[in-house]
């Protein structure tokens, strides 16, 4: 039975508790005293304590890093809960409409299938809660120590299955919320809970217990073949099985994660391990038992060792499977063989199973805004208001309209054509297959540029591949500004990781499927010697392929190999 009693030993040594478990014991309602600050215009922030409490309610305090040099500006960044990054048009006309008027007229699509609302001010971060709220949409759980934004596929084309994904995706979504009252007080009644009351002193969650998780979760359903999703990289992962067209169950995965910090090699990406074999029924139990295995014995003395990926590498897949069906009560079967050949978004227009059509667009690193020629956000407003197509974000940062009668596909491209935005030969393969993470200037974590510089970066690498012979030639590229992974870099056939303003780590060697973790090639690289080096990889790699062979598994069976050579030919040092 899942309770929110704690079944582990609590740490005997004298490791100490972090900062942030203090914090939740002090205040399981994760009130903190942020309604009081929020209602006091002399503040111009949060408190450092109250930070790490605004994260379970969505939002993150930051300051824009291109003003520093005159002082802190801070602003705000707030995430949503979009269960499988679905919303209605009404929906996605309220995203639009706050990013307007209180954010920085822009929306980013997130890697996990959300938005994001950057550079809200403090006098605008309660009237934008409050309007997101009234439309019945929250923010809750979109960051913090709890499970997050649950993915599911977004494209509409093989309906039923799809379709019922995004219903358990939506239910697992329902089932791992936070119970605390505080979101609802603060952000719809505009009101402090009352720290010294017993009952807000003595509140326990009944799933999560008193001091929530160790550290943030993260669950992903995913239909074969496309690994559109990257499950393998989430905490929790459902693969879709099916028998003669139907939904039977899923394969559970447990364990995957990708952050990691540079000089700590106890920190690491990790692919999930598979477990078993989970029926519709039994998925809102398995997903709760799971979370509680994380819950009870992931790392609570140390945050950079605390995500559910460390108690699966140290006890391992077996130990992990037992634990989890003893607190079942029952035995799980066995998981069935399952492949995955690509990841990615479909884009242009295609017709669903039920016969309606869908629109996939290409979102240059996820950022809808307007440009000059270019007018993506008016688009897609004016499309909402005319047709109010589904919106649905993908996990590679690109939105796709569904749901639409074929008798408005000549209309809707119209519109789109009239604000730049073609829906044929959209962009290049190469920026197709690309991902960066926002980094500068709104992250205070990031090391090195990421969105601002990867489309500049991408022209150059066109250029090259048409150099060797290769134009329009895909190749998975995605870049973050720091180790901590969120575009995923580790899973791409060339990842960048930033270490400093212009330095990066890359990484090469990833899977079409995104089933296969890479490797470091370059430990440091600067930026003006990203090019060469990658005309020297390239140049090999277009003369060395087989067939049809991807950059990714050319250095698979290539470069690695070269690399394992040299390595055991080299003198052993005494
Ligand atoms: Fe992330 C922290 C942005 C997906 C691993 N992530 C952050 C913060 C909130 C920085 C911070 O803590 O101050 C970034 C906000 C930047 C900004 O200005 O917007 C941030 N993460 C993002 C997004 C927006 C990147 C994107 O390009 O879309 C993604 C939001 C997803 C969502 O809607 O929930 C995002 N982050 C990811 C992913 C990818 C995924 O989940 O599929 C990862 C790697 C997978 C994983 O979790 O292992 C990821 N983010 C991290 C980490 C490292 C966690 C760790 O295990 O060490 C941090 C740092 C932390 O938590 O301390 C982090
Ligand atoms: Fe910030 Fe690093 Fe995540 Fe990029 S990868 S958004 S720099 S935390």
């Amino acid at each position: 039975m899942i309770t929110d009693k704690a079944v582990a030993p609590a740490p005997t040594e004298e490791k100490k508790l972090t900062h942030n478990e203090g914090l939740k014991t002090a205040i399981p309602t994760l009130a903190g005293n942020i309604a009081a600050t929020l209602n006091d215009s002399g503040a111009i922030c949060f408190s450092t304590d109250d930070e790490q409490f605004l994260k379970f309610h969505g939002i993150y305090q930051q300051d824009d890093r291109d003003k520093r040099k005159t002082g802190k500006l801070y602003i705000w960044m707030i995430r949503g809960r979009i269960p499988g990054g679905v919303l209605s048009g009404p929906q996605y006309l309220v995203y639009d409409r706050l990013a307007t008027n209180y954010g920085n007229q822009t929306l980013r699509i997130t890697s996990r299938q959300s938005f994001q609302f950057h550079g809200v001010v403090k006098a605008g971060l309660g009237p934008l809660m409050k309007e997101l709220n009234e439309a019945m949409m929250d923010t809750i759980a979109a960051c913090g120590d709890v499970n997050r934004n649950v993915m599911s596929p977004p494209v509409p084309a093989r309906n039923e299955i799809h379709k019922q994904l995004l219903v358990d995706a939506t239910r697992v979504s329902e089932a791992l919320m936070p119970k605390t009252k505080a979101y609802h007080s603060i952000w719809v009644d505009g009101v402090q809970l009352n720290l010294d009351e017993q009952q807000n002193k003595d509140f326990v969650d009944p799933l999560y217990g008193k001091t929530y998780l160790p550290r943030k979760f993260k669950t992903a359903f995913a239909v074969q073949p496309v690994n559109d999703v990257d499950v393998l990289t989430n905490c929790l992962g459902y693969i879709a099985i099916e028998e003669n067209g139907k939904l039977i169950g899923y394969n559970l995965t447990v364990g995957g994660g990708l952050g990691r910090s540079h000089g700590n090699a106890e920190t690491y990406p990790r692919i999930a391990d598979v477990i078993g074999f989970v029926t519709p029924e039994q998925l809102i139990d398995v997903s709760k038992g799971v979370l509680t295995v994380h819950r009870d014995f992931g790392d609570r003395t140390n945050r950079k060792h605390a995500r559910l990926k460390y108690v699966l590498e140290e006890k391992g897949a077996a130990w992990f499977r037992q634990e989890l069906e003893s607190r079942l009560g029952y035995k799980l079967a066995e998981a069935k063989p399952f492949k995955f050949t690509k990841q990615g978004d479909h884009f242009g227009w295609d017709t669903a199973a039920d016969g309606s059509k869908f629109l996939g667009l290409y979102v240059e690193t996820g950022r809808i805004k307007d440009k000059e020629g270019y007018r993506l956000k008016a688009a897609l407003k004016l499309i909402a208001e005319k047709f109010a197509p589904e919106y649905r974000l993908t996990p590679s940062q690109n939105i796709i309209l569904a749901n639409i009668k074929a008798a408005d596909e000549a209309a809707i491209t119209k519109i789109l054509a009239e604000h730049g935005v073609p829906v044929e030969n959209q962009t290049s393969a190469l920026r197709r297959a690309s991902m960066a993470c926002p980094s500068m200037p709104t992250c205070g974590l990031g090391l090195a540029e990421s969105e601002r510089y990867l489309p500049g970066l991408m022209g150059q690498i066109e250029g090259l591949l048409s150099e060797v012979g290769l134009t329009d030639h895909e190749i998975i590229i995605r870049m973050t500004g720091c180790p901590n992974g969120c575009a995923r870099p580790y899973m791409s056939e060339i990842g960048f990781v930033g270490k400093g303003p212009g330095r990066y780590q890359m990484y090469l060697g990833g899977n079409e499927a995104c089933t296969r973790l890479n490797k470091l090639h370059k430990d440091l690289i600067k930026d003006p010697e990203i090019i060469p080096e990658l005309r020297n990889l390239f140049t090999r790699y277009a003369a060395e392929r087989v067939g049809s062979e991807r950059f990714g598994d050319w250095v698979e069976r290539v470069l690695w190999k070269e690399q394992a050579a040299a390595a055991s030919a080299a003198p052993a040092a005494n």
